[in-house]
């Protein structure tokens, strides 16, 4: 196959009909690596025998080392073929270029595969043929949705079907129709998703005519009362419901027939669509191929006698197999059986030279004698059923080209943006039908940030710009021979000639050890970007809108740049090919945004009304941080720097500086850190660095236990405290109570109206403590993420009602709540935690946070000193102690502080005005009461809240139980276990403790020798039933286990480590904070 050369690419790039934009998604290890190699051999970048082996674009050395993608790559590539414009004109010879993105399967980088799907028109969706519908193919069909992206389906390695279950074509045929019913039940699902959202509104008001009709249905037949909530049974529906079935899903589905299902071996090369296999039946048959189209899957015979097709009601008992299995999977498996013996172990030359003859096929000899049925059979399929072409046929037949896909989806998309009600209609226009001539405004979006060495770029490779050593030698001692021999010719006139040669030696000499000791190569940051609406090009002058920028306030700051675009690349996976413009459609690389764009931004040539398609994104937490530290001390600024190039480069990766002085990086998991480190120390920051122990975030809380110890104090009752400043100038009483679990996952749930509606008070106010710095600066940490998408977010009166019911549904306390509402003055910690402070004070000092208009805020101090005039000091007492609990310094949930009385005896000897006074108490306020907090909470029983990963391992049945030990060994939870219809695999849902994460995908992949692997989704927090602090103190309990107990308290050894990594005192219940504290009590 000849290399194609980048000038035909970028010509194609001109014609947007031709261009096809995908992305390949699906479940790790499903094979997308694999099956790109077959689409790159067509282009001569690979050998077509390595196809489907070398995994060409997982070109990182751990990617290949690990056979795991890590990275999204993208690759642009020609084809061309014969297609009619019509069923029946003469097919005519037709170009294209598609640039297709090879995502990541490994949850840890789920956040590769939102970047990448922005970028793409239509996507490639495989499922393995054995393992079926699995955790990722969910979140990826989830993400075609969410995008308007169209799929198609790719039923990957077939081929274990024949040899590794051993199926007959009929069983086969049953598993593949079970799969496609896996697949299309997820998409129908997100369909009934969308539309009872989309009809929320509308159904609220039919839903008592439903309701009605339901039961008059159910009065009627009796046999048929599906339900009315949930699902909406259309059947029920009056005529006047007609709306709710205006949208068709019919054409959401995919089926074979509709041809957006492929077939597919990527490791054998083969892969073909049920068109392919109408039209080589056509001939044979007599049948026409449209009609054959729509009867080769499904439940569809051939009558021997008549070859006419049979529907199933005309079988009349006769046991036939269906047209799929007969004419299509008997023909695969035959390959099989003859080329490789398919599951008898061995071939029948014989039968691979009949096959041969009938297909019309004839085998190199050296295929054929050298009896390797491997190579034989991969030869045999590449001329009949080559891979490349079934797909990319399918691809550029059913994925839409640019201008199609724009039309449809950017609507949508450009609805979907902040403030686009202010977008300018020239620019919708232009992106909505894609105008590409120059004088459109431009549109790109950048996904993300590529980090490409510069010795790579090609403007580099081709000047030779950045020399390897060697070359950077030998160039020297050329230049040197150079010099030598311009002095020696100038030999006769130089005064004094020796001295002249060595003085230009001397200098040659410095400059060659300035040459190699030149930087390393330095690392240049790539955009990946997708252009919507007019032409970029190379020195343009381009806005960068930031994240948060909204046509609404175009000049809000950070006011948006201007940058010059300094380079534009084709992307051909690591390689880069320049170009000089981009029209619209089209994917490329863009370099000069460096230090604008962090992670993922909106490019555009207006600055007024235009559009930011960065808007909302939610990738994925990162929840695995570990503190870094270089080796040598020296190279901390190297580190620095090359975490910062790090977090710029990748999508979800974050670094974040602690008081402490630690630098903490945080990723989506194990092997995302993996990565991290190695690209940090290879490329980045080029030093050692080591990395801690991973920090695993923890919860604190409080239950109330069945046996607890007895209150501190019996007569205030459980968690009251009252506590004097050291001054004795002001007296707290306080009293904390654990919340209601429903109330804590409502306000956990509800974390963003929580946020809204205190950036809502404080707009209104429009008055800020400046006096109170990191009080401000807790504020804007308030602030910042306000860009949120709004339509979801409730609203004050309903946020309030929907508490007061939650309050009001928990059993047993209602007197307890009864006001617990109306007196919430706070949120913490970060004023959206799960905890509230509850003013029960008679004067109710600290005004409420859930009122419905803004009050007036208190005056400023006066005469006198007042109550009021600390409840500032109380709530801001309140958000520390809540964002750090009593056993480990981690943030609390689930606790409300009922603020009782706040009582003044003002010492009479101070003659010093009221703000001066209450200057001096501020601090002694705020340590009292967050000492306080801390008291009441011990007061019961303490628990820790576990960071959970819901983990999902497919195994065979003879490693199960090896599977099972490892998931008991590390304190996981199975969940379910369900046997996978129609293969041996099981499907194993179990909870598992972040902490006892690390090390579990290796541990079980050794333990089962590679057969299952697990995937982890962080889950939330969960309650480990343990008080840390328990000793036995019953008479039961000290019989049975001692005074020093001796059963693990495995909730104590979480809090101990974190302690231990903390620096604060590990064991016993003193809770000694501070180091300097801790040595004057010795004394
Ligand atoms: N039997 C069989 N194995 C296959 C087939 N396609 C891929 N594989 C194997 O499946 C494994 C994973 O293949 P990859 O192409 O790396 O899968 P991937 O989807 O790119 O994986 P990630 O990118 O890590 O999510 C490799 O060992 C391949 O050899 C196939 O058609 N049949
Ligand atoms: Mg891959």
């Amino acid at each position: 196959m000849p290399v194609v050369n980048p000038e035909k690419l970028v010509a194609l790039q001109r014609n947007p009909e031709g261009i096809r934009n995908i992305c390949i998604l699906a479940h790790v290890d499903h094979g997308k690596t694999s099956l790109t190699d077959a689409l790159i051999a067509t282009n001569g970048i690979i050998s077509p025998k390595l196809a489907g082996k070398i995994r060409y674009l997982d070109s990182r050395p751990d990617e290949q080392i690990r056979g795991i993608t890590m990275e999204s790559s993208a690759i642009s590539l020609y084809f061309s073929m014969l297609r009619r414009s019509a069923p029946d004109a003469t097919p005519e010879q037709k170009e294209y270029l598609i640039n297709l993105i090879d995502s990541p399967g490994h949850i840890d980088f789920s956040s590769e595969v939102s970047t990448a799907s922005r970028l793409c028109d239509g996507a490639v969706v495989l499922v393995d043929a054995v393992e079926g519908v699995c955790s990722q193919t969910v979140t990826v069909l989830r993400q075609t949705w969410v995008e308007h992206m169209k799929p198609l389906l790719v039923i990957n390695k077939m081929d274990r079907l024949v040899t590794e279950l051993k199926m007959t074509p009929g069983e086969a045929y049953t598993h593949l129709t079970k799969i496609l019913e896996q697949v299309n039940a997820v998409l129908g699902s997100f369909f009934q998703g969308e539309r009872m959202e989309e009809d929320l509104n509308w159904r609220e008001r039919v839903d008592e005519r439903i309701a009605a009709a339901a039961k008059e249905k159910e009065r009627l037949d009796e046999e048929n009362t599906t339900g009315t909530n949930g699902s909406v049974d259309t059947e029920s529906m009056t005529p006047s419901n007609q709306e709710f079935e205006e949208k068709d899903d019919e054409d959401l589905y995919f089926a074979p027939e509709k041809n957006n299902v492929i077939f597919s071996s990527a490791i054998d090369g083969w892969a073909f669509t049920v068109r392919q296999f109408a039209s080589l039946y056509e001939k044979k048959l007599g049948i026409k191929r449209t009609a054959m189209e729509k009867v080769l899957w499904g439940d569809f015979y051939l009558d021997p006698k008549t070859k006419k097709v049979l529907a199933q009601k005309h079988l009349k008992g006769r046991a036939l197999k269906p047209m799929f299995v007969q004419l299509v999977l008997d023909q695969i498996w035959a390959v099989y059986q003859a080329t490789t013996g398919g599951d008898k172990g061995k071939g029948d030359p014989a039968m691979t030279e009949k096959i041969t003859k009938s297909l019309n096929i004839t085998l190199p000899p050296h295929i054929t004698c050298s009896r390797d049925p491997r190579a034989i059979l991969t030869t045999l399929f590449s001329a009949w059923l080559p891979l490349s072409t079934a797909l990319l046929v399918s691809v550029i037949e059913s994925l839409p080209s640019p201008p199609v896909a724009q039309e449809g989806r950017l609507p949508a998309l450009i609805d979907a943006s902040p403030g686009y009600t202010h977008v300018d209609p020239i620019i919708r226009e232009a992106m909505i039908k894609s105008r590409s001539s120059k004088n459109e405004p431009v549109v790109a979006y950048v996904s993300k940030m590529v980090s490409i060495p510069e010795s790579e770029l090609p403007e580099n490779k081709r000047r030779g710009g950045v020399l390897s050593p060697e070359e950077a030698r030998e160039m020297g001692r050329r230049k040197r021979a150079e010099i030598a021999r311009a002095q020696a010719l100038e030999n006769g006139t130089a005064e004094d000639p020796i001295d002249g040669l060595t003085d230009t030696l001397g200098s040659t000499a410095i400059e060659d050890v300035k040459v190699e000791d030149k930087e390393p190569d330095r690392e240049h940051l790539i955009g990946f970007a997708r252009i919507y609406s007019g032409t970029l090009s190379v020195g343009d002058s381009v806005y960068v809108l930031p994240p948060k920028f909204t046509p609404a306030h175009p000049h809000n700051s950070p006011e948006p740049q201007k940058v010059t675009v300094t380079a534009l690349y084709l992307l051909m996976g690591r390689g880069l090919e320049p170009l000089t413009s981009v029209p619209a459609g089209v994917v490329f690389g863009i370099a000069g945004l460096e230090g604008h764009i962090l992670k993922s931004g909106t490019i555009c040539s207006q600055l007024e009304g235009s559009v930011n398609l960065a808007g909302v994104n939610m990738a994925s937490q990162p929840i695995v941080r570990v503190a870094l530290e270089p080796v040598n001390p020296a190279d901390l600024d190297k580190m620095i720097r090359g975490l910062k190039l790090l977090v710029q480069s990748d999508p979800c990766a974050e670094y974040e500086q602690f008081e402490s002085g630690e630098h903490v990086l945080l990723t989506a998991g194990e092997l995302h850190l993996e990565r991290c480190l190695t690209d940090l120390r290879e490329r980045f920051a080029r030093c050692e660095i080591q990395a801690g122990e991973p920090i695993v975030p923890y919860r604190e809380t409080i239950v109330r236990a069945e046996e607890m110890k007895p209150p501190a104090n019996k007569e205030l009752g459980r968690g009251t405290v009252i506590a004097t400043t050291t001054s004795k100038q002001v007296t707290i009483r306080l009293r904390v109570r654990p919340l209601p679990a429903e109330v804590t996952e409502f306000l956990g749930k509800n974390a963003t109206a929580i946020k809204r509606l205190y950036s809502d008070r404080q707009a209104a106010e429009k008055r800020t403590d400046q006096k109170d710095s990191q009080e401000s600066s807790e504020q804007e940490d308030v602030d910042e993420d306000d860009v949120v998408d709004n339509s979801k977010v409730l609203s004050l009166a309903e946020f309030k009602k929907q508490l007061q019911s939650t309050f009001e549904s928990v059993k047993g306390q209602r007197e307890i709540w009864a006001n617990a509402v109306e007196q919430i003055t706070a949120f913490g910690p970060r004023r959206t935690g799960a905890n509230v402070l509850i003013d029960a004070t008679k004067d109710c000092i600290c005004g409420r946070f859930l009122r419905d208009s803004v009050e007036e805020k208190e005056q400023a101090v006066g005469d006198t000193l007042q109550a009021r005039d600390f409840s500032d000091k109380v709530g801001y007492a309140f958000q520390l102690a809540t964002a750090q609990g009593p056993m480990c310094n981690e943030p609390v949930q689930g606790i409300a502080v009922f603020l009782e009385e706040v009582t003044l005896t003002p010492s009479t000897d101070d003659e010093s005005s009221a703000r001066d006074k209450l200057g001096r108490l501020t601090g002694e306020v705020i340590k009292t009461v967050q000492q306080a907090i801390k008291q009441g909470f011990l007061d019961w029983s303490p628990r820790l809240l576990l960071a959970m990963y819901s983990c999902e391992i497919q195994a065979s049945t003879e490693v199960l139980g090896r599977v099972y030990d490892v998931i008991t060994r590390r304190r996981g939870r199975v969940l379910s276990e369900a046997m996978k219809e129609g293969t041996p695999f099981f499907t194993i849902l179990s909870l598992l403790p972040v902490a006892e994460s690390f090390g579990f995908s290796d541990e079980i992949r050794k333990r089962t020798s590679g057969a299952a692997s697990p995937q982890l989704i962080f889950q939330g927090f969960d309650i480990l039933d343990e008080d840390p602090f328990w000793v036995p103190f019953t008479e039961d309990d000290l019989e049975d286990l001692g005074e020093l107990a001796d059963k693990e308290n495995v909730a104590k050894r979480y809090m101990d480590s974190v302690r231990n990594r903390k620096g604060l005192m590990v064991s016993g219940r003193k809770l000694v904070k501070d180091a300097e504290k801790q040595k004057t009590l010795k004394r």
